[in-house]
């Protein structure tokens, strides 16, 4: 399969629409730093570098980004600010593509796991119920059995939310009354996946907790008392973070990894912000891969995240 095959005409316009505030941000801005210019000079990348850092692409991965683009201005001394774009696409692609050959081609669950348990962690709000459900819509639509633990019993109002995404997408869901146990509520959901010869179980947990502290020790727990059922389980640990807060989700992303095990990371409303280079600094700086990104309230707004279609819809 190329690296178009499943870079469908749906997903690429989906994808350019979530993306629109921060391309033309970046590209205004781009606009302005190329004005008067023929060619790529000093002056010129130290423009584009403030215009990449203000796009929170972050100041490491941007100087990574400068130093490839320098390279070919080496090469060539004549690039013109015309060929800026196409220069700026393929060398931070290249950039994301060269630690990484771990992309998943689409919403496909690994073989011999079976139930395969992803719990789902991030700090409030960010958008993890809302990706359960588009997660459990895009299983379930590629023929996969799904079931939904409501495993946030801090607020009311959680396993409801939970509740109505399992009505909308018709799948079952295991839940229990608010203050229960939340491991109780993995332990009854992974047990009873087992039962019903699920394909997948998707846990929600709380983001909001009395403290950070309680947050992963309890985090720890849910792990734990699965691993009682299933010794490998969760198999994910999926990590959700707003992309809309910039800057503050590479915090959460730090703290988190090194306080659990996240193995996959989902970056939400990108279609809210002009911030979306946050996904391109992320991918780059964290050994965990980004797997979904989510581009929209409705339940076909979650894709599965491909560099290589992120930066072309992002750059063209
Ligand atoms: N525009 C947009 N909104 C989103 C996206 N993902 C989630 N949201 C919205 O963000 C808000 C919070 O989403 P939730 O799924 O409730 O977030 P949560 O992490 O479960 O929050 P807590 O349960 O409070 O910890 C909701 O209004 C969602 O509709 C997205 O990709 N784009
Ligand atoms: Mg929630």
């Amino acid at each position: 399969m190329g690296l178009f095959g499943i870079f469908t005409r749906e997903k690429k316009e989906s994808l350019e629409k979530g993306l629109e505030k921060t391309k033309s941000s970046i590209f205004s801005r781009i606009s302005k730093a190329i004005v008067g210019k023929s060619t790529v000079d000093d002056e010129l990348l130290d423009n584009l570098e403030e215009v990449l850092v203000t796009s929170d692409v972050g100041v490491v991965t941007t100087v990574r980004i400068i130093e490839r683009i320098q390279k070919r201005v080496a090469a060539d001394k004549y690039l013109g600010t015309g060929e800026l774009n196409r220069i700026l696409k393929e060398e931070i692609a290249a950039l994301l593509l060269e630690n990484h050959n771990d992309e998943s081609a689409d919403f496909d669950l690994p073989a011999g796991k079976k139930p395969y348990v992803i719990m789902v962690v991030g700090v409030n709000g960010v958008g993890k119920t809302t990706t359960i459900g588009k997660l459990a819509y895009q299983f379930k639509k590629s023929g996969k059995s799904v079931l939904l633990g409501a495993a946030d019993t801090f607020r009311a109002a959680a396993v409801d939310q939970l509740r109505i995404w399992a009505e909308r997408v018709d799948v079952p869901i295991i839940m229990q009354p608010m203050g229960s146990d939340p491991a109780s509520v993995a332990y009854d959901t992974v047990n009873s996946g087992i039962a019903r010869g699920s394909d997948v179980v998707i846990i929600d947990t709380a983001g909001r907790l009395h403290n950070k502290v309680n947050l992963m020790n309890e985090l720890s727990k849910i792990r734990k008392v699965m691993t009682k059922l299933i010794p490998d389980a969760p198999h994910e640990v999926l990590l959700v973070l707003d992309a809309s807060t910039g800057q503050n989700a590479f915090e959460q992303a730090k703290q988190f990894t090194a306080a659990t095990d996240v193995n996959a990371l989902a970056l939400t409303k990108l279609d809210g912000t002009a911030k979306g280079g946050v996904v391109i600094g992320i991918s780059d700086q964290f050994r965990i891969p980004v797997k979904y990104i989510g581009v929209g309230e409705g339940m076909e707004d979650l894709q599965v995240f491909n560099r290589f279609e992120f930066v072309d819809s992002l750059f063209s």
